[in-house]
């Protein structure tokens, strides 16, 4: 019986000592070693086949080899935990020394630059910001401005219909006339925004552009509130010198209607690069509110005069920062972008 308590207690040292032996298996060799019907259990119970004399020693020896294991086992189990820390403190290291990832901090777009350049000025001279649909009415992009069926202006080469009566706005215009219809006067509105048109892309054209409409209507508004207003928004664009000058044009929405140049704000109207020699820069189109568009939108020309404008924001953003083409807005190369 030494024998065999001898015999288990080298066989349960060895395996719990072995270095394969993990939580799971130690807990296996406790249930097999000390279990209820564990080795050590069944030697004691055969205890009763000894004489007397013997059972006292045996029992001693049967004792301390349960003690010897249960031992070997916590120690064990210290072992395994300290071991586990340590892979678990090697495997979560942080250096906290090393030098963070710098993030990159980005900036507006030029385009943005441009247009909340443009909404600043307006909004100094008491003007609104007012959105609309992109995806617009036939009725408020054409019609309702004076611009009748079979008129060329409604080129379906120029548009993108989505249905008869769908399409892509062609101009910021359909804002202007949303808001005559459900604002009186006085209006004072700039509607900024992406404006469509079916142009092949080159130096000059883009599908999607952006344009800058303004609206006036009030009693008594005349064409030189209108002069006063863009000599005002040139020079605050532009630079003090600025000069403005009027060409007769027309436009379906407007009577009269105006081409305004500004002189070239690089050369100072000698003639240069920039405006081609010309010493006048084209940047937008203008005039007084046609009274079938009034009408239209439910306000009586007889008491109410209005002046609208529009301008196109990648030309004016080229013009003042140089830009030789339109698509350098479109290509989002930051080679390009950072230059802002
Ligand atoms: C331009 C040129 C001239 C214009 C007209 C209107 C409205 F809705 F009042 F009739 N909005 N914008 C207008 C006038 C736009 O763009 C070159």
């Amino acid at each position: 019986m030494k024998e065999t308590l001898n015999r288990i207690k080298a066989e349960a040292l060895e395996a719990i000592a072995s270095p394969e032996t993990d939580d799971a298996a130690l807990e296996a060799l406790r249930i097999k070693y000390l279990g209820k019907k564990g080795e050590l259990t069944a030697v004691l119970r055969g205890m009763g086949q000894l004489s007397p004399e013997e059972r006292p020693v045996v029992g001693q020896i049967a004792n301390e080899v349960r003690a010897e294991i249960e031992s070997a086992i916590t120690e064990k189990k210290a072992t395994l935990a300290s071991e586990a820390l340590d892979a678990k403190l090697i495997s979560e290291k942080l250096d906290v020394t090393v030098p963070g990832k710098k993030t990159k901090v980005g900036h507006r777009h030029p385009l943005t630059l441009v247009q909340r350049d443009m909404e600043d000025i307006f909004i100094g001279m008491g003007f609104s910001i007012a959105e609309g649909p992109e995806v617009e009415y036939d009725y408020y992009n054409f019609q309702a401005l004076n611009i009748p069926e079979n008129h060329p202006a409604r080129d379906t080469q120029d548009t993108f219909y989505i249905t008869d009566k769908i399409l892509l706005r062609s101009q910021t215009s359909p804002v202007q006339a949303r808001t005559m219809e459900v604002q009186k006067p006085p209006i004072r509105i700039i509607s900024p925004g992406r404006v469509y048109r079916s142009d092949a892309m080159d130096a000059t054209h883009s599908p999607l552009f952006h344009q800058m409409e303004g609206l006036v209507v009030d009693k008594g508004i005349t064409m030189g509130d209108l002069k006063g207003m863009l000599e005002t928004f040139a020079k605050t664009e532009f630079g003090e010198d600025t000069k403005v000058r009027f060409r007769p044009h027309h436009f379906p929405f407007t009577e009269p209607s105006a081409e305004v140049d500004i002189s070239c704000f690089m050369c100072g109207g000698k003639g240069c690069r920039l405006c081609k020699g010309e010493g006048w820069i084209e940047i937008l189109g203008a005039g007084m509110v046609h009274p079938n568009v009034l009408r239209n939108c439910g306000i009586d020309p007889e008491e109410y005069s209005g002046f609208a404008f529009g301008m196109g924001v990648e030309r004016i953003a080229m013009l003042k920062y140089h830009v030789g083409d339109i698509r350098h807005f479109y290509d989002n190369d930051v080679r390009f972008i950072e230059q802002f």
